[in-house]
This record gives C-alpha cells, structure tokens and sequence, in this order.
C-alpha cells in the first residue's frame, strides 16, 4: 500500500491516492469524516478549525460501499480558499495583488526561511503552504482508511496525551486499549485521568491569553497486533524504525520512543528485558512490556506502546524576532492565525500515522488481494504462532 498527499492551506483542496487497499473492505466518507472531525477537535484549537468542517470526497476505488483494489482518490475542500481565490490563484495575478499577503519576515521553528533558500521563493508563502499541519488532514484520511483494515483483523489503536506543556498526567497502571479509546473520547484533551482536566483546560487558557504555544508527549498503544511483523534481517525492514520515521514526519514532532524508551539508558539490563512465559490458554507471553512490543525491530504480540514528543506549534501570536529577507533588517515575525495547542488533534495524526505503517506492513507480509484471502491468511498465521 503506498499513498501521497497534496494540497495547500489555503488552495482549494486536499488530495489523496492511495494504492494497494484490498477489495472487498467495507468503506463509507462517515468511516473517514468521523477522524476528521476529532483532528479538527479538541481544547486549544485556534480559528481556523471554525472556518473549516472537513468532509471528504470519495472519487475512485470504492463502489457500492466496498473497495475494488483500484487507486482511492481522497479530496477535503478547504472552505477557506474562498477568501484566498487570488492569493492562492493557478493563474498569475498583478503584482499589486501579490503583495497582499506575501510573507518576508520568516516565523522563527517553521519552514518558511529555510524553504525560500532551498526553492529560491521571492514570497515565503510558498513555503507555509504545503508546511502548514493543515496537511495532516489528509494523513488522518488516509490512516482512516487503514483502521478499517485493522479493525477487520481485530487489531485496535488508541492514543491519549501523556505530557500537557511540561505538565505530567499521572496515567493509572493496567489500563487496556478500549480503556484508553473510552477515556481519552471523553475527554476534551485526549487524557485519561479526568482529574486533571480543568486545571490544564486553565493552563491553555493562559498560554492563550500570553499569545504563547505549548507542546507536549502523546502516547500511541496497539493492541492485537499479529507477532512478527517487520524484519531484523535488514536495518530498513525493522518495524520500529518504519514508525518512528512516519511519528517524526507529522508536523512538529521531535522524537520518538518505544515502550520505556529513552529511560532504559537508565536501568540495568535485568530491569529492562521483559522475562519470556508461557501458558496453556495465550501461548507465549512476558512478564512485562518495557520493550513496548518490539524484540529485533519485529512485533513480539505485546501491545505496541510508541511515544511522540510535539514541540509548540511555531506560529505565535506574540511573535519572536526575526529579520526581514528584503532589507535584512531585525523585525517581528509574521503573526498568522495558530493554535495555542494541537496536542489532542496530533494525537489523532499519531494514530492515523502509526495505523498506515501497520496496515502497509500487514499488506506486504500476508497474501492480500482481497479482504477474506488477507483475513484466512493472518487467521492461519496466528494459529501457528499459538501452537508454537
Ligand atoms: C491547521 C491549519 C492552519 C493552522 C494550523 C493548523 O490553518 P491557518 O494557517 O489557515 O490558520 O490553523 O497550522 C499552524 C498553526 C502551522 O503553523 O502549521 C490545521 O488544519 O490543523
């Protein structure tokens, strides 16, 4: 399965095609708008999200309600274009136009400074465009269109905001994948202990009244996943590297980790591996998940726990110093519109992310033209695991 994305902020949609979905996967636009909406969601979502109400288009690959193994066209019109008609025009414009809203004094963490050298852009505009998270619209769409094929082979992913702005949210132990799913839903900022939720909902308030952003870690979790997906024969077929590239590829992530992660540089390897148990009714087992369900880049049937760290969202409305590309002169960065937070929508980003990298990977080890020949082949699969 393989997809690209296009589209500006401000131009008048978003595209997708993604090739190498099986036939015979039910799909509906609501499967997809439903992650549409929760990415547009969420406590600390600025004013763009009220202009917008994403809805998709289906325009290829999908009859009758079923996939046909063809290319899936995905198109999100951005409503917003309609006050960019000659900003963002195909065509070229009078000059006087142009300046409009041309961007010369680069936001300091965003695209914008180092995309004008490389494509040598007079207007650094160009650059915010396609660098915009608006983007992430369609890579929820696309991983939309991945959890189905999840679903269908029992395979369910959650995730919930783990650190608010340095604020640490105290997570309860034992909690399972639907629990997560159940409690994160409920709340307005993707975390799982409620009890902190009014005192973070004061803390984005504040930030926002300070013009400031704040970022923060999500943590992603998987459960169901088949053992041994992805490969240690070869350093670029090892699953967890596959998804730490695609976590730090959404917009504004800086890192990523797996299970214990950075804080096994802190334990004994006796504090770390987790002991290896059988039993009758599950086959093989651990005593723990501190490797957060990779052994040698492959899954180990574990739940998948990957953690994301976000940095603030660049564009502020109390903009930091910057210089001006014309005059070369120190200036204020360019203010545009932005969002105090958008750690509950990159949560649902991360999802969308870490779901695609799974279901490709799925795609590519078992037999999967159709949906019933992919369901009998990973059924087969996990039989012989059992009785390993
Ligand atoms: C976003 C769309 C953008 C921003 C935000 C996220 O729309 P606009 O530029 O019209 O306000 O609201 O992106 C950024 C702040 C950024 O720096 O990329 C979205 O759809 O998520």
């Amino acid at each position: 399965m393989r997809y690209l994305t296009a589209g500006e902020s401000h131009g008048p949609r978003l595209t997708a095609i993604i090739e190498g979905v099986p036939a015979g996967l039910s799909l509906t636009v609501e499967d997809i708008n439903v992650d549409l909406k929760r990415r547009q969601g969420g406590y600390g979502r600025g004013g763009r999200m009220k202009i917008e109400s994403d809805q998709v288009e289906i325009t290829s690959g999908v009859r009758h309600g079923k996939t046909t193994g063809a290319p899936i066209t995905l198109h999100v019109v951005n409503k917003d274009h309609q006050k960019w008609l000659d900003i963002m025009s195909v065509e070229d414009i009078e000059d006087r136009l142009k300046s409009k809203r041309r961007i010369a004094r680069p936001r300091p963490g965003h695209a914008d400074l180092v995309g004008g050298m490389k494509y040598r852009f007079d207007d650094l505009r160009n650059s915010l465009e396609r660098s915009s998270a608006r983007e992430t619209t369609m890579r929820v769409a696309i991983g939309a269109v991945a959890k189905r094929i999840l679903t269908e082979l029992s395979i369910e992913i959650a995730n919930h905001v783990v650190v608010f702005g340095g604020k640490v949210i105290d997570v309860p132990e034992g909690l399972t994948v639907s629990h997560i799913k159940e409690l994160a839903k409920e709340s307005e900022i993707s975390v799982v202990n409620r009890e902190r939720e009014q005192e973070i909902k004061d803390y984005i308030d504040q930030i926002k009244r300070e013009g400031d952003t704040i970022g923060g870690v999500i943590e992603t979790v998987v459960g169901g996943v088949p053992v041994g997906l992805g490969s240690y024969v070869q350093w670029d077929k090892k699953l967890d590297a596959k998804l730490a590239q695609a976590v730090v590829s959404i917009n504004a992530f800086k890192g990523v980790e797996f299970g214990m992660g950075f804080q096994a540089g802190h334990h004994k390897g006796s504090e770390v591996m987790d002991e290896i148990l059988w039993n009758e009714e599950e086959g093989y087992t651990r005593r723990t998940n501190h490797l957060g369900g990779f052994e040698g880049g492959m899954t180990n049937g574990q739940p998948l726990v990957i953690r994301g760290v976000m940095k603030p969202i660049p564009t502020l409305y109390k903009p930091l110093m910057s210089v001006d590309i014309d005059t070369h002169e120190p200036y204020k960065a360019t203010v545009e519109r932005s969002d105090p937070t958008a750690l509950p929508a990159a949560g649902v980003v991360m999802e969308a992310v870490v779901a695609t990298v799974l279901a490709q990977e799925i795609l590519e080890k078992f037999s999967s033209d159709n949906m019933e020949e992919l369901k009998a082949a990973v059924q087969s699969h996990r039989t012989f695991v059992r009785n390993f």
